[in-house]
């Protein structure tokens, strides 16, 4: 389905990350790829991985600074002269903003770093990105459900998960004119390190395997393929859309 494709990852912290999981589905369908890590901490973990996947290209990225940013679109550039496929799968909001009431817990500079790092990042990827993205690109990020109903706890990351879902439509709209598609996967809860320190998080795996449709949680096999689908030709009417990939979960009322 991705045969020839140049895809760029940005969000592995490790083999449970959702952006191994697409990276290894992306591979599976004949991507060839490109992984950026966070820090030195992250770096030989995101290594590990571009190794057992064959991949030579892997990135210095933190996403609050332009200057990184910029520098893996120009190694992109240098490396393979354009880009068909951009995965964006980072979020961050500082850990007091995710537990109990969201306005007596709210701050001013939590509410700026969650939406500097979960939902301008995207953009500021696509922007740096622009001149290289081919006629029949695909960008992609993960939303969350906290975007469009109250999730207890997840409250400043739902508010900038709202506004990532936003951007997607803002962006698809903007760069539709030179063929470039823009869409989010809404996943269900998954256990990744994003969510390992988060309170009751088990009780909500658990609970979603009893109450969704297909009675199970989401798998990261399962994201990686509709990542692949919506990044390939094969959804070339598709923009702007937000995927939910939650054993259907947000249906119940
Ligand atoms: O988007 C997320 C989590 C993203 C996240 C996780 C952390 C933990 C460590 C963002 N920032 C931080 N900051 C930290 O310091 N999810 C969809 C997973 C998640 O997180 C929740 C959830 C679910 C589900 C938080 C509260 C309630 C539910």
């Amino acid at each position: 389905m991705l045969k020839g494709k140049k895809a760029l990852i940005v969000g592995i912290a490790n083999e449970r990350s959702i952006a191994y999981g697409i990276a290894h589905a992306m591979r599976l369908h004949g991507a060839d790829l490109a992984l950026t890590y966070l820090n030195e901490k992250m770096q030989s973990r995101v290594e590990k991985a571009a190794q057992q996947f064959g991949i030579e290209l892997v990135l210095p990225c933190d996403l609050t600074k332009d200057d990184q940013i910029d520098a893996v679109a120009e190694s992109l550039k240098k490396h393979w002269g354009h880009v068909d496929i951009i995965v964006h799968a980072a979020a961050f909001a500082p850990a007091d903003q995710l537990q109990g009431n969201y306005v007596s817990n709210v701050t001013r500079e939590g509410f700026r770093v969650a939406h500097d790092v979960s939902s301008y990042s995207f953009t500021a990827l696509a922007k740096s990105c622009e001149s290289i993205l081919s006629k029949q690109s695909a960008l992609l990020t993960l939303s969350y459900l906290g975007a469009v109903r109250c999730v207890s706890n997840y409250n400043t990351m739902g508010v900038a998960k709202a506004s990532l879902e936003a951007n997607v439509r803002y962006m698809a709209h903007a760069m539709g004119p030179k063929g470039t598609r823009v869409n989010a996967i809404s996943a269900g809860t998954i256990k990744t390190l994003a969510s390992s320190g988060i309170k009751d998080f088990k009780t909500m795996l658990v609970h979603n395997a009893e109450v969704t449709p297909l009675r199970r949680n989401t798998t990261l096999e399962e994201v990686g393929n509709t990542a692949s689908f919506l990044c390939s030709d094969m959804a070339s009417g598709i923009t702007g859309e937000i995927v939910y990939v939650d054993s259907g979960y947000h249906l119940i009322g």
